[in-house]
């Protein structure tokens, strides 16, 4: 599947025609390359039927560059660009504070073309030279460059999980494998991998070996034997398949989907009863095999109960699996709505009956409609008589679907405030705020804005992106104190470069303040991402009770109005 390498091409091509300041056609391409992103299907498939221009944002002209690159593995328009602009320009525009029209000038002054160059140049102190630069973006360039050099290598779990869906569906129906799982860090659901890894029993070691290595989408192939290989795939993400027996499946299953920590504590839980577990099984002294074909037979054979794989980080879940006392995980069955989404009102793609329509096809009982506050200018934001007018759209739509459509907000807090009235906010459904730009005092404006406004639920708390932004300065002892006072829950977003509330954190305070899951959805396939979030409360040990959009409407609306 080449969606992912599709996606990075169009997304270069929006940052080269940035750097040369052309208008628009950069967010044409973004839109696209997002919408190929977010595709179930592979792109060759929709290329073979000639259906490249039905995908959403893709119009005769990018359909064109989009054929010429699956046919012939190149794209001119794009080497062209490339061209007349040398630089790395995905590496250096994840430096922090750089985008793709500073990245020029400092092409134009220093010829720095990717990461190194920077790096070199920042230290030599030749940035703060160039125009527009100062000591201050050189000092921020530098302390950046580490993250992007890291971010490089990790990737987000969001971009990953479409590339190893659609892998693992490939192998379950070759019939060069028997079973088939993808363990490791995806598994466990983190933020972000490192890579893939799979899992897979086979009749033939040898040719399964050669079918993974000779895959349509193989970039590289970098380790290739009878029980492991290694290649990479569209995007620099790296794929290890290792092959083992149906009768210590179960002990691989449990060994590498880790985590390494994890694994050290079940481990000694084994070696205090004098007993060994490895890849292969979990043996007594003798080496009698006294368990191994499944996972649950080891944890039950070590005298506790199953850990689900989100839970196996060694934060306390293998003493709690002792005491027959882990959390009754919540499932993404039992959520009931979604409480964040964004219409073509603010900066969505789709119209608020579109989104009503998703919403029954995922089963939802109710959505919130929480277009952005006026205040930001960047994202469209909604003013007054804008409001309004969606409030009489949502009641149309409301007598058409049986979906429970809710009229909401995402205000945002600025220096200046909260950028809904207090008046206005009182005629939502349910009002969200958000911080999307630090203030002086983070933690006292959420905590007043909480007291003073009637304030439901704090979206994207910490306001991080994984790999670009560092969380906001918050007390959050303070904030989760004065939520849980007011009713206020937090919210578990699940847009892949947020997952914020991070998980840690829902861990820590999940007895303290009520949690909702939503997706924050730009667009109706976005809809589909709320199986991250319930990830990550899964990480942070959340049950049902935990996560207020498991309640059906009535109970939902009564928690925030009581
Ligand atoms: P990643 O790839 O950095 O996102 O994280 P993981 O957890 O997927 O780590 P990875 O790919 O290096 O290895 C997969 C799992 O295999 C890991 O979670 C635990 C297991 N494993 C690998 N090497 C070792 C090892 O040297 N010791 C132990 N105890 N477990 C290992
Ligand atoms: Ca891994
Ligand atoms: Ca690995
Ligand atoms: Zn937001």
């Amino acid at each position: 599947m080449k969606n992912k390498e599709v996606a990075d091409k169009l997304y270069e091509i929006a940052d080269y025609l940035e750097m040369q300041e052309v208008e628009w056609k950069p967010r044409a391409y973004r839109r696209a390359a997002r919408n190929i992103e977010a595709l179930s299907e592979s792109i060759e498939d929709i290329h073979e039927r000639g259906e490249l221009e039905e995908i959403d944002g893709v119009g005769e002209n990018i359909a064109k560059k989009i054929a010429e690159y699956l046919d012939t593995g190149e794209m001119e328009y794009y080497q062209q660009l490339r061209e007349e602009l040398p630089v790395d320009i995905e590496a250096l525009t994840s430096v922090e504070s750089l985008g793709p029209k500073r990245v020029k000038k400092l092409y134009k002054a220093l010829e720095v073309t990717d990461l190194d160059e920077l790096e070199q140049a920042a230290e030599e102190g030749k940035i703060e030279e160039v125009e527009d630069f100062g000591k201050k973006s050189q000092g921020k360039i530098l302390g950046h460059i580490e993250q992007a050099k890291e971010g490089q290598e990790r990737m987000l779990i969001g971009k990953a999980f479409p590339i190893a869906q659609n892998l693992r569906e490939e192998m379950e129906e070759s019939e060069k494998y028997n079973r088939v799982t993808i363990v490791g860090s995806f598994r466990r659901r983190r933020p972000t991998v490192g890579d893939i890894d799979i899992l897979a029993t086979a009749d033939d070691a040898m040719e399964a070996m050669e079918d993974f290595t000779s895959g349509s989408d193989v970039k590289e192939v970098m380790v290739e034997g009878e029980t492991k290989s290694s290649i990479k795939v569209s995007g620099g993400l790296q794929v290890d398949l290792r092959i083992v027996d149906d009768e210590s499946y179960g002990a691989a299953l449990q060994y590498f989907t880790g985590s390494k920590d994890h694994n050290v504590t079940v481990r000694t839980i084994a070696t205090r009863k004098d007993w060994k577990l490895n890849e292969y099984g979990l043996f007594d002294s003798d080496e009698n095999k006294l368990a191994g074909e499944t996972e649950e037979g080891i944890y039950n054979k070590l005298q506790m109960n199953y850990i689900e794989p989100e839970l196996r980080e060694d934060t306390g879940e293998v003493e709690a699996a002792q005491k027959e006392n882990l959390p009754d995980l919540v499932e993404r069955e039992e959520v009931k709505g979604d409480l964040q989404m964004h219409s073509k009102y603010s900066d969505g793609r789709d119209s608020i009956e579109e989104l009503a329509e998703k919403a029954e096809e995922l089963g939802h009982e109710y959505i919130l409609i929480t277009d952005h506050g006026p205040s930001l200018q960047i994202a469209n934001g909604l003013e007054e008589d804008e409001i309004d007018e969606q409030r009489e759209e949502i009641k149309e739509i409301n007598e058409k679907y049986d979906v429970e459509v809710l009229h909401g907000i995402e205000a945002n807090i600025t220096d200046e405030g909260l950028d809904v009235s207090k008046e206005a906010c009182g005629e939502f459904d349910l009002v969200v705020v958000a911080m999307h730009n630090p203030t002086e005092n983070p933690t006292e404006d959420l905590i007043w804005v909480m007291e003073d406004y009637p304030v439901d639920i704090i979206a994207h708390p910490q306001n991080r992106k994984i790999n670009e932004r560092e969380p906001l300065d918050l007390d959050l002892d303070r904030v989760v104190e004065k939520a849980s006072e007011e009713d206020v829950a937090l919210e578990i977003n699940s847009q892949p470069a947020r997952l914020d509330l991070d998980w840690a954190n829902v861990k820590e305070y999940r007895d303290k303040v009520k949690y909702v899951i939503s997706t924050d959805a730009h667009s109706t396939s976005e809809m589909e991402l709320l199986h991250l979030g319930v990830s990550q409360a899964r990480r942070g040990w959340c049950e049902k009770e935990n996560i207020i959009n498991t309640e059906n409407l009535e109970d939902l609306l009564d928690y925030f109005r009581g």
